[in-house]
């Protein structure tokens, strides 16, 4: 993993231009990186469970990210606020479990 420092960016947009958009292990696209394809509410691999700390996505899908709670308990968003077509990071980081990807209407 390269270091790099508070506020870098990944330049170029490090998200395969035919994806919906990426996770990131780092922050604002630093690091390893799981490439979003699908539309629909699903778990992440188990290996990037509580492990997303940003995020791209395309102006074609809008992301929640969400965290599962204790057995009983709702999950938990990690990502409030759907956003399109930019890097941001997640408002609770190593968290999310689970994403909503929901495709452009
Ligand atoms: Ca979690």
């Amino acid at each position: 993993m390269t270091a790099v420092g508070t506020g870098a960016q990944a330049d170029p947009i490090d998200c395969p231009h035919d994806a919906l958009g990426c996770l990131y292990d780092g922050d604002l696209g630093a690091g390893d990186r799981y490439v979003i394809r699908r539309c629909d509410s699903y778990d992440l691999p188990s290996g990037w469970w509580d492990r997303a700390n940003s995020f791209f996505m395309t102006d074609r899908a809008l992301l929640r990210g969400w965290n599962y709670g204790r057995p009983g308990e709702s999950s938990v968003p990690t990502l409030a606020t759907l956003r399109g077509n930019d890097f941001d990071n997640f408002d609770n980081k190593n968290a999310t479990d689970w994403i909503e990807v929901r495709c452009a209407v």
